[in-house]
């Protein structure tokens, strides 16, 4: 009996075991998490911070009913480097493949490296990812008609749902789980940045097949009368449709939030979504709601979806046990490479508030933006002037979820997220196109960098100059005064800073 039966008995035994330490854990209590990431979004551009005239009426019940933070940055003035560290809680400019990515890129994860949605899994939580993905796929040549690996997946979402790298850039398909979506076999997806494929249309040689006009950049295959960057072929019936994007990712939001909901198991649910970036293609119901043009139109499309998500939470009685965190990738930008009225239709609207630069700057506007946490009876309305990073977010969360798997620059300030505590981190050192400067306390610092002072296509100082500069930003937060000159001693102390935490 005993030979026969210990194997049976064991496993009943072992199985028993499991199953308590994974209730254990479920029983713990630990709250949902959505974070929602919209895609160059800048300081002025959420109605609560007042510091522009658009209207963002969703966004505001999440700014005003949780702590909204005025010194919130994300890591870098550009999507890629940015994501990686949301993620990872690593400096971008440790990694020097953290750079905006062409659709090709391999994923520049390490697959063995901690992760934001890692450790959260580790802690029994269901994750995933719905949205823009931007972190590369696969080792390097990717098969686009087989499984792409590694992919969103692995590196700790359980489920994946992205476009690959930007709705600007090729391939134009949705991909869940590392399989295209409504691939037909017999009409395989070619991609390549360099070639174009014999016979295919490009913006620059066909103008005449174009609804949106390109104006730097952006003048490769043509997908929905719209020239992108990248060359690409076949693939019919798994093309996006552009208008559709905000809806599409919504409901798979929606579907995996109801779904989780019966589930009981804590769920982390990364939402990146593609407003107001480049090709702003609001669907035709937003169209003219702004009158500011596309970009402020898919801005009022971005809000609506942020409602219907926080309705959907609400539906399903979740608010009360989801943290909310909602930030941007990087500041604003107006002509990022289309003719769309985004200079023309602005308006008084100002997208960057008081602080100067935008996208692709080492000025304030490249890294600082809306950064709110949100989460019903436990995080009491307020504003935080505290300096914090999307960086922080990973040792934070992890503990706030009992985990001490954390990453190496991130700080655990998760008092300060859940606004019980007014301390943020000391410094911080914010990347830009390659190029880094140091925050600290008051000021800011920008070592001397070659290069244009103004990248005239998209009309945004880069911070670029032959000089030191130095602002105190509690007087000058528009960073008009450089007082590398006048105050030597405090430039001293800030290069030290910076050396000492770059490490060169
Ligand atoms: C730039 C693109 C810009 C945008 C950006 C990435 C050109 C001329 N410009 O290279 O349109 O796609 O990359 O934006 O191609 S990000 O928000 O994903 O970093
Ligand atoms: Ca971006």
């Amino acid at each position: 009996w005993i030979s026969k039966s210990f194997p049976i008995a064991f496993g009943f035994f072992f199985l028993l075991a499991f199953q308590t330490a994974a209730q254990q854990k479920s029983a713990k209590g630990n709250p949902n998490i959505v974070l929602i990431y919209l895609d160059d979004l800048g300081y002025g551009d959420v109605s609560a911070y007042q510091a522009g005239t658009l209207q963002t009426p969703k966004m505001d019940v999440l700014a005003n009913g949780g702590m909204r933070f005025t010194n919130g940055y994300a890591s870098s003035a550009t999507c890629t480097p940015s994501r990686y560290a949301l993620l990872t809680g690593t400096y971008p400019w440790r990694n020097q493949n953290a750079k905006i990515l062409p659709g090709t890129a391999p994923l520049i994860i390490d697959t063995a490296q901690m992760t934001l949605p890692k450790m959260l899994k580790n802690q029994g939580y269901e994750t995933a990812v719905i949205g823009k993905w931007h972190l590369g796929l696969g080792t390097g040549i990717v098969d686009w008609n087989r499984e792409i690996s590694p992919n969103p997946n692995h590196v700790g979402f359980d489920h994946s749902h992205i476009l690959a790298a930007t709705q600007d850039r090729v391939p134009t398909v949705y991909i869940e789980n590392g399989r295209v979506v409504n691939l037909d076999p017999n009409d395989p997806i070619q991609v390549d940045y360099d070639n174009n494929f014999e016979g295919e249309p490009t913006g620059l040689e066909n103008p005449e097949l174009l609804t949106m006009k390109w104006h730097h950049g952006h003048n490769n295959s043509i997908v929905n009368g719209i020239p992108r960057i990248g060359f690409m072929k076949g693939g019919k019936s798994a093309l996006w449709s552009d208008v559709d994007m905000a809806d599409h990712f919504l409901e798979k939001g929606k579907a995996y939030i109801e779904e989780k909901s019966k589930s009981g198991k804590p769920f982390f649910l990364f939402f990146p979504m593609q407003q107001p970036h480049v090709p702003r293609t609001p669907h035709p119901r937003f169209e003219g709601k702004s009158g500011m043009g596309p970009r402020g139109d898919a801005l009022l499309e971005a809000d609506w979806v942020i409602g219907e998500l926080y309705n959907t939470l609400e539906k399903e009685g979740l608010l009360e046990n989801t943290l909310i965190v909602l930030s941007s990738d990087n500041g604003p930008v107006l002509n990022d490479g289309y003719y769309d009225d985004a200079v023309e239709k602005l308006g008084n609207h100002t997208p960057a508030g008081p602080l100067r630069g935008g996208k692709y700057s080492l000025f304030e506007a490249g890294t600082k933006v809306p950064f709110v946490t949100y989460w019903k009876g436990k995080i009491q309305p307020g504003v935080s002037d505290a300096l914090v990073t999307q960086m922080d977010l990973l040792n934070s969360l992890a503990a706030l979820v009992g985990s001490s798997e954390t990453g190496p620059d991130s700080e655990n300030l998760l008092d300060t997220f859940l606004g019980k505590s007014q301390k943020g981190r000391e410094s911080f050192i914010l990347e830009a196109t390659s190029r880094t400067a140091l925050r600290s306390g008051d000021w800011a610092m920008i070592p001397p960098y070659n290069g244009p002072a103004v990248q005239n296509q998209v009309n945004i100082e880069l911070g670029n100059s032959s000089d030191y500069q130095l602002y105190n930003l509690k007087d000058d937060p528009g960073q008009k005064n450089n007082l590398a000159q006048s105050n030597p001693e405090k430039l001293k102390e800030m290069k030290k800073k910076y050396q000492e935490i770059r490490g060169d």
